[in-house]
């Protein structure tokens, strides 16, 4: 269970964050306001959100999951991959100080975005991608060790991170798009198969035994429904045009 998650309000400057996907500018106004309602699903699902305030200087920064991180046992403040994101973990290492005592951290060369990291227990999946190297991810598993836990790597082919295309939906239930539907490092899952038409819908998070998705995708919402979740939908359109989604926009521990 989670007690706690950690989000950023979205700057103006988030017009100018990274992007390939071609949907145009976000609009900041309708952005806030996605954001509230986002943390409104949150606190629906029983935890206590922290909201820290815009960070103007970057425009990504409304994507927390990437700067760090967050188990049972330890922070692992990340190296984040993106040359224009370097030093959002800043902000976000002195917030968790106050939840954790053991505070880790991916040290250059090493790579790591938080969006790369898939946690099923006591495993951390760790996605080989743009943005997350090597170095990063043998480091990741290093740390992991040291607190009991194992890691494994994973090559991405296409998407961004790891969690663009898998969620982890706890009992051995895995949401799955695209270049992972056949994987078999994934085989031993029950998982449930979204349709390249509502790929994007891969990227959603269990809370407390519910699923928030974005809103919009109606088939993978009544295949988890069916699995046996209650799903939350959320309006994240103005983040998807920057290639985020719901899981990258908190951390949660
Ligand atoms: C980026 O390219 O870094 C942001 N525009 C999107 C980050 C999405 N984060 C995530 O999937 N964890």
């Amino acid at each position: 269970m989670f007690k706690n998650a950690i989000v950023r309000k979205p700057g103006k400057s988030l017009v100018n964050g990274l992007t390939s996907a071609n949907l145009g500018k976000p609009g900041y106004d309708k952005a806030l306001t996605q954001h509230a309602g986002y943390v409104a699903a949150l606190k629906k699902c029983g935890v206590e959100v922290t909201v820290l305030e815009a960070d103007e200087r970057f425009p990504d920064s409304v994507f927390v999951e990437d700067t760090a991180v967050v188990t049972a046992r330890c922070a692992i403040i990340t190296n984040p991959g993106a040359a224009g994101r370097k030093g959002e973990e800043v902000a976000i290492k002195e917030v968790l100080t106050s939840f954790y005592d053991n505070i880790e951290h991916i040290q250059p060369p090493g790579t790591l975005d938080g969006g790369d990291v898939m946690m099923v227990g006591n495993h951390f999946y760790t996605g080989l991608s743009a943005r997350t190297n090597r170095e990063g991810a043998a480091q990741f598993t290093r740390i992991l060790k040291k607190y009991g836990c194992t890691g494994s790597a994973v090559p991405l082919k296409k998407v961004l991170h790891l969690k663009t295309g898998l969620a982890y939906l706890e009992n051995n239930n895995l949401m799955a798009a695209g270049e992972f539907i056949d994987l078999p490092l994934f085989k031993r899952f029950n998982k449930i198969v979204i349709d390249e038409s509502e790929s994007y819908s891969a990227n959603c998070i269990w809370v407390n035994g519910v699923v928030i998705m974005p809103a919009g995708f109606e088939t993978t919402k009544a295949a988890v429904e069916i699995a046996g979740y209650q799903v939350l939908t959320v309006d994240v359109s103005e983040f998807r045009k920057l290639d985020g989604g719901v899981s990258c926009m908190s951390l949660r521990f």
